[in-house]
């Protein structure tokens, strides 16, 4: 699916876009099914906390900022299922993670008009931390981005310090895993500007961030995770729950149970 020199520059730079992995007609299904899932089960919120939000964000804006989020649309909805298992797109994934790969999480972002929150500068790790950074995220995009409305941006090649401390806590409590204002800048970032239908990877590692929504639309993206099966979760909400394969096969190691059918706290 993906070519040689695709394959070197997600492994050089630690992102990749790839164009049209979704067809007009999918994306036009995907985008509707979402607007359903928004108007159903999503739930819109201030967002991410931290004291980042003062350094990104004037007193007013901050006050108004605001994310439209939502976990695990494929089961709620079978078009964002198959979205999930897309053939094309776990060819790719199998091309940059190895023969096996295992759905994680989809999760929904949606920076609302003009008061859509920035997202300071972070590794995805924090939130899901795993062994290794054998874990890509796949940014399946429902609008095109550019600067006004908050496109993804990358800090390049950043995915090579492997995992970073991030700040978890202030002294009101805990916050969004964020890293210091001081030493990382969205300034400094790659901007990675898409088209509805195209997909944006990057690893569990990569730096990133984006500005805020200031455009009269709601600028839409799924995140849905991969990994290796072999990457395990150290800790997390998810340790317990195994993802669906979409490439190749979980592999039996030493010590390695079946998977439970229930919480091990049920
Ligand atoms: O939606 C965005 O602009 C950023 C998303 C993000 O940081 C993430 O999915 O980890």
């Amino acid at each position: 699916m993906l070519t040689q020199q695709q394959i070197s520059f997600y492994h050089e730079h630690g992102f990749l876009r790839i164009p049209r992995v979704f067809t007009p007609e999918q994306t036009q299904e995907l985008s509707d099914e979402l607007d359903r899932l928004v108007e159903d089960w999503a739930f819109t919120n201030p967002g991410w906390t931290g004291p980042w939000r003062q350094a990104y964000m004037d007193p007013e804006t901050e006050s108004k900022a605001k994310l439209t989020a939502m976990q695990d649309l494929h089961y709620y909805s079978v078009a964002w299922m198959r979205a999930a298992t897309n053939s094309k797109l776990a060819e790719a994934l199998s091309d940059l993670l190895g023969p096996n790969v295992e759905l994680h999480h989809t999760t929904l972002h949606i920076k609302p008009p003009q008061t859509g929150q920035p997202f300071p500068m972070h590794q995805d790790n924090p939130f899901y931390p795993h062994q290794d950074g054998r874990f890509i995220d796949v940014l399946v995009h429902l609008d095109d981005t550019f600067h006004e409305n908050g496109e993804i941006r990358f800090l390049d090649g950043s995915h090579k310090m492997g995992h970073l401390d991030h700040i978890l806590e202030t002294e009101d409590g805990p916050c969004s895993p964020h890293l210091p204002t001081d030493k990382f800048h969205l300034e400094d970032t790659v901007a990675v500007p898409a088209k509805a239908g195209d997909v944006v990877v990057f690893c569990i590692d990569t730096v990133h961030g984006s500005y805020i929504n200031q455009t009269k639309k709601p600028r839409r993206l799924v995140r849905m995770g991969y990994r290796d099966p072999q990457n395990r979760e150290v800790a997390g909400k998810r340790t317990e729950r195994a993802g669906m394969m979409v490439s190749g096969y979980r592999e039996r190691k030493e010590g390695d149970d079946l998977l439970p059918t229930k919480p091990a706290s049920a």
